[in-house]
């Protein structure tokens, strides 16, 4: 296989109207018919009909009802003789597969005793010969046979249409889906489940059935899940008139699954770990997490499957604007301002940690690929997150004054032409840009679309430099804003961005003196302000109005300013980031500067206190202002970067906050305690997040004086935590701090939940991801992969324990013995011969090696050389380790 370009796309030479599908399942060997009503496209060239397969037993082929001749080329079944002319004919296909030795988890697998699927991008092909593209929309009846007492439920897309008993204990379900799709949508799951049940009256009045399906006796962990899709059809009706279009939409929970959660037509199949919660076993995040993935997977019904993507290309056609949609929902549902601000800290933060570096590094990729060798190596942070911004800078950029001043009203004008135009059908990118544009014709997204576009077609991350001057006589404050962006692989120029940049400026007392939305389009413009009385301080980039990086030089006194004053939140908080990201990276800087000797002033310390002790900032924003940037986003502000310098700072300044602060963290402590009934709401997951952050700080505070009383009264808190959010940040901050109680305690967590796989996970995560003391982690890791729980063919559990390590623990990960880098080669190439998908995710954790300091670079080298030379790689893992070497 080769290198597939955007640039190559030709419509199919072939459309299949309908697909009928007969399945008798067997783990072993699962036989399947597929019945395809076929015609050409009279829009192409007469050719040879050739389809995709992967991994099947092809025993018959029948056109119109005969025999036909066929052959095989780099395993796509080729038809030559094949009607001529425009009429519909019938293609008949039995292949066999085998789902239990599929440990790719896709296609048709096996997890537990029961049968999921995963077709997107490219399963479908290992179920069925098929045009396996997503241009390619048919209409799907399922006949699904199988052991009745193995299997008792049997889900595919669609309505249940019949269903009833067989010979020999087998019985049956048919399942007709009423809207074409394309085939990576397709779904089917059999086993042994239960379901919790919701019967709901749309807005529209229409009745519909949700359910929920998981292994008995994980019922009481679905409410959660059932309450965030109940609130996701109601959002999408009242936001955007998107109503529920299916009398039944399912959702089923697996523990083997290598992403997230797929959205297959009514059949949503989910990660578990995005589905089951309840207070004794789910963390907030949990909660909220399953909250937003219910919402993401829900609402890719309307933008994703009623329209969906002609081409893999077009990724973020469906899913930028899908995560846009689902940012949004957990935005709404937090109702308070302060909550919405809390989430838009926590997207930018997810942004800046994971997308930046990788639009820096070798993969880096418009949000509108070019190119690939595999696809599922695009489904990444770019496409994804960044994708969502550029659709938040359009809903931004056709605001239309007072009356619509973020643009909600102009954006939904767009989304309805863009259903208007384009419902039940493949598009691109462009369209749905031009949709937008032209629903709101006076936008100045509508003047700017060609240069907006840019942002699709390149990669990398703006940079805008801001440059401030004011001239006391005339009262004048004029800031210069100037662009430019790094070249990257493949892209050595870059012509400026449309860049939607909200400011505000902030006057000595602290009131705001102006505030407005600038649209730079120019590479440097400058802006003017009149009739001031002193020079202000500018607010720069509010709400994070666009993914660029922002470089002004504030002074500490304009930061302290800011932090104090801002009306705007995001910045509030970027306030303080900065003036903690100064610190570090001075400290960092000085070669000879002992980590001893490295103290934190105390005018940033004060300033932490006032806003910890801040009487009108909730608790969810202090948890944010008060901790530090991470060590990955510290390391991508760097040339040149060791890792274990970032980390021995971080801890220091932890340590020195630590101890600084202690009064208030005690007070923080005691002060933000939850009293009565567990709610996963903002309000009180954010006062849990801040004492939960206290109680870490306390214990590392206990490290430095030799204090035994808040260990011990963090693991009483763990022992008697009413929840998992309290107990794991317990477990955590004993785990973090080098407590001695930390192995009790994890001891007790592992008997406690040692029949919660999902809690297992943490378990591991927490050790794998713990701070390293003396090169203690790698040892760590390489003893938990022997315990009986470790599995490797989970990718759950190896995420939980390989990544951990790999991916989210830099400081322990990078050794000067390069024993790290070692290990990572290794478990590549195992996971690689056995699920590509997840070895492909581990071989990023290299990335950024060019960036490392020696030894680590030249070390870290040779790792990814060492997996590059493997010969029998997949395409998922060479296209990373090429990417990263060239
Ligand atoms: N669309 C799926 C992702 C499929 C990934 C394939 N490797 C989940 C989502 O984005 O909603
Ligand atoms: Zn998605």
């Amino acid at each position: 296989t080769s290198v597939i370009h955007r640039s190559d796309y030709q419509e199919p030479a072939f459309w299949i109207d309908s697909v009928d599908l007969c399945f008798d399942l067997d783990p072993a060997k699962t036989r399947v018919l597929n019945k395809m009503k076929m015609r050409r496209n009279p829009h192409v060239v007469p050719q040879a009909l050739r389809l995709d397969g992967e991994e099947l037993n092809l025993s018959r082929v029948l056109v119109n009802g005969q025999g036909t001749s066929f052959k095989m080329e780099d395993s796509q079944l080729v038809l030559e003789n094949l009607p001529a002319g425009n009429d519909v004919f019938e293609l008949e296909i039995f292949t066999t597969c085998a789902p239990a030795k599929n440990t790719k988890l896709s296609g048709l697998y096996t997890s537990g005793d029961s049968f999921y699927t995963q077709c997107e991008a490219e399963g479908f092909r290992r179920i069925t010969y098929f045009l396996d593209r997503p241009d390619v929309m048919a209409s799907y009846t399922v006949l699904l046979r199988a052991d009745k007492s193995k299997y008792p439920v049997l889900l595919s897309n669609g309505n249940l249409v019949e269903q009833g008993t067989l010979d020999d204990g087998r019985h049956f379900a048919k399942w007709v889906d009423p809207f074409k799709k394309p085939s990576y949508l397709f779904a089917l799951v059999a086993g042994q489940l239960v379901a919790r049940e919701q019967r709901i009256t749309s807005r529209a009045g229409k009745e519909h059935l949700l359910q929920v399906y998981v292994r008995p006796g994980d019922l009481d962990k679905t409410e959660h899940a059932m309450n965030s899709l109940m609130a996701s059809v109601a959002w999408d009706e009242a936001r955007f008139g998107l109503s529920l279009d299916l009398e039944r939409f399912m959702i089923v929970a697996t523990s083997d699954f290598n992403m997230g959660a797929m959205e297959n037509k009514g059949l949503n199949i989910f990660n578990s770990k995005y589905v089951l919660a309840n207070q004794a076993t789910a963390t907030d995040t949990d909660f909220g997490n399953i909250e937003s993935v219910v919402g993401h997977e829900y609402f890719h019904n309307w933008t994703g499957n009623r329209i969906t993507c002609r081409d893999w290309f077009q990724l973020s056609l469906k899913e930028g604007l899908t995560v846009f949609r689902d940012q949004e929902f957990s935005m709404d549902l937090a109702s308070e301002a302060s909550a919405r601000a809390v989430k838009r800290i926590e997207d930018v933060r997810v942004l800046r940690t994971a997308q930046f570096p990788e639009d820096a590094g070798p993969m880096a990729h418009p949000i509108r690929p070019d190119q690939y060798l595999e696809i599922n190596n695009f489904y990444t942070v770019t496409v994804y997150e960044k994708g969502a911004e550029v659709v938040r800078m359009q809903q931004t950029m056709v605001a239309s004054g007072p009356s619509d001043p973020l643009g909600r009203e102009g954006f939904r004008k767009g989304m309805d032409l863009y259903f208007q135009r384009h419902d039940g059908s493949a598009v691109t990118c462009d369209d749905f840009t031009q949709a937008i544009a032209d629903a709101n014709p006076d936008s100045k997204l509508a003047q700017l679309l060609p240069q907006f576009k840019r942002w699709y077609s390149q990669a990398g991350t703006p940079r805008v430099k801001a440059v401030g001057s004011f001239d006391g006589a005339s009262g004048t404050y004029s800031l210069t804003l100037s662009q430019s962006c790094a070249p990257t692989p493949g892209q050595a120029v870059k012509e400026p961005f449309v860049i939607p940049i909200s400011l505000g400026l902030i006057s000595a007392d602290g009131s705001e003196v102006a505030s407005s939305m600038h649209v730079l389009t120019q590479e440097s413009e400058t802006l003017t302000f009149t009739g001031l009385q002193a020079e202000p301080v500018p607010s720069i980039l509010r709400g994070f109005s666009a993914p660029v990086i922002l470089d002004f030089a504030y002074t500490d006194e304009q930061l302290l300013a800011l932090l104090e004053h801002d009306t705007d939140p995001f910045n509030r908080w970027e306030a303080g980031q900065r003036l903690a990201l100064n610190r570090m990276m001075a400290f960092i800087s000085q070669d000879a500067l002992a980590v001893a000797d490295m103290k934190l002033d105390a005018r940033y310390i004060e300033a932490m206190r006032s806003v910890l002790r801040h009487p009108k900032l909730d608790a969810a924003f202090k948890e944010l202002a008060l901790t530090l940037p991470s060590e990955t986003y510290v390391a991508e502000q760097l040339d040149v970067v060791d890792p274990q310098r970032i980390h021995a700072v971080r801890e220091a300044l932890r340590a020195q906050l630590a101890t600084a602060l202690h009064a208030d963290w005690e007070w923080a402590f005691e002060a933000h305690h939850e009293n009565g009934a567990y709610k996963p709401d903002s309000l009180s997951s954010g006062r849990r997040a801040l004492t939960g952050l206290a109680l870490a700080m306390l214990c590392i505070a206990a490290r430095t004086s030799g204090d035994t009383v808040w260990p011990g009264k963090a693991l009483q808190r763990f022992k008697d935590a009413g929840n998992m959010t309290d107990r794991f940040n317990a477990l955590a901050a004993l785990v973090t701090s080098g407590s001695d109680l930390a192995a009790q305690a994890l001891q007790r967590f592992h008997a406690m939940f040692k029949d919660e796989a999902l809690v297992i996970d943490k378990w591991f995560a927490l050790q794998a991801g713990a701070t390293d003391r003396g090169g203690n982690i790698l040892p760590i890791v390489k003893q938990l992969m022997t315990h009986p729980d470790f599995s490797m063919r989970n990718p759950n559990r190896a995420r939980s324990v390989i990544f951990s390590y790999c991916s989210a623990n830099p400081g322990a990960f990078h050794r000067a013995d390069a024993a790290g880098y070692v290990f990572w080669s290794d478990k590549v190439i195992e996971l690689d011969a056995i699920n590509p998908q997840v070895a492909a995710r581990l071989a990023r954790a290299l990335d950024r090696w060019k960036k490392l300091a020696e030894p680590m670079r030249s070390a870290a080298r040779e790792a990814i050389a060492r997996v590059a030379a493997k010969p029998d790689l997949s395409n998922d893992t060479r296209e990373v380790v090429t990417r990263a070497l060239s």
